[in-house]
């Protein structure tokens, strides 16, 4: 490039692009300022303390709109998002895939259930990224079946599935999925199809759903119960006295725990309400409804795509015996604690929030 300065260097204004000498040089070369300064850097007649001046002392850039800790860097560096695409070591990165999956489906798994497992993954197209939480560190088993190393398999023994998804599915690196189904093991999918069902929860505008379940056993509660007559419901009758509002849970607003989809935006926001420690999820199914707007619309159950569900307690098996009690006491008693100390967290959250807020109104009163 020919350029050259239209006045030595020691002359020129410290610290900004904006002083007239400068913005003469820059108007020669048509740069901006950050630009003029580096092609600046480029001569090599410029020197490092003047760079150091203009930049303020400290590195040449600093992007305060950039995600937290990463201001130093140029935005165009920075990948804030990721997924779970497998790729190739060889060749060129942008041939790598051939196809970018737009739903991710979860499991947690004890090898046990391979064969429920087997066919629950059978019933998710390739349009799906598969993943196993295996809570029984046995991994290389799965390896029987041809998908299973399409899947990723991320092993830590005797935890659950909510322990899981708070670790390993933050929403940014799970950014790419539209749909991100988080399932137990012990559901039985005969007459559920995953990218039929994707259609109805569009169809529908349900951004957190699961399908419905048959009513043989396994029932809690009447929302989840499949209905013959219809595609989605999104309301419920329930046992006289139990749903304060018809809209509230567990009259509506309300999927259970065991199989359900969150859209992508729903899941940011849930993920941010999982705790570190109450990993059994128990009382999350109530607090949904934080997360979507309205609720009652957009939170739903799929009929027309249904699963049953087969208890297996597989969970249980996997406590201890304490104090005289049969491990899957002591991991039941836990749930319920879990739910009220989520509950008490919950409310406590929210009291200090409207009451800071109060305060802040009143004080704004004043002002
Ligand atoms: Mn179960």
């Amino acid at each position: 490039m020919n350029f050259s300065l239209p006045v030595p260097l020691s002359q020129l204004p410290p610290r900004t692009c904006e002083g007239k000498l400068v913005r003469d040089a820059r108007k020669a070369t048509g740069k901006s300022c950050m630009h003029f300064l580096i092609m600046m850097g480029n001569l090599k007649y410029l020197n490092a303390s003047f760079l150091m001046r203009v930049a303020g002392k400290k590195n040449e850039i600093y992007v305060p709109s950039n995600p937290k800790g990463t201001e130093r860097l140029a935005p165009g560096i920075i990948v804030p998002e990721s997924d779970f695409y497998l790729r190739r070591l060889w060749g060129n990165p942008s041939e790598d895939l051939t196809l970018q999956q737009k739903y991710l489906v979860t499991f947690t798994v004890g090898y046990d259930q391979k064969n429920n497992i087997d066919a629950a993954v059978k019933k998710f197209s390739e349009n799906f990224t598969i993943m196993l939480f295996h809570y029984d560190g046995r991994t290389s088993e799965w390896d029987e079946f041809e998908w299973s190393k399409r899947a990723i398999h991320v092993s830590a023994r005797k935890q659950t599935k909510w322990w899981y998804a708070k670790r390993f599915l933050h929403p940014d690196i799970v950014a790419r999925y539209e749909y991100i189904f988080i399932w137990d093991e012990d559901l039985g999918v005969e007459h559920f199809d995953a990218e039929e069902y994707i259609k109805l929860v569009r169809k529908h505008d349900l951004e957190i759903s699961q399908p419905g379940l048959e009513p043989n056993k396994g029932l809690t509660w009447q929302m989840t119960k499949r209905r013959s007559d219809r595609e989605v419901h999104k309301e419920t009758e329930e046992k006289p006295g139990w749903c304060s509002n018809p809209q509230l849970p567990p009259c509506a607003a309300f999927v259970e725990i065991m199989a359900p989809v969150f859209s992508h935006n729903a899941w940011r926001c849930v993920w941010h309400m999982i705790q570190n420690d109450l990993i059994h999820g128990w009382g999350l199914d109530f607090a949904l409804r934080k997360c979507v707007e309205p609720a009652h619309e957009k939170i739903g159950v799929v009929d027309s795509q249904w699963i049953d569900h087969k208890v297996v307690p597989s969970l249980g098996n996997q406590g201890k015996a304490v104090d005289g009690k049969a491990p899957w006491q002591g991991v039941r008693e836990r749930c319920h604690k879990e739910w009220s100390m989520f509950q008490t967290r919950l409310a406590d959250a929210e009291k200090a929030y409207y009451k800071k807020m109060a305060v802040i109104s009143t004080n704004d009163t004043h002002v």
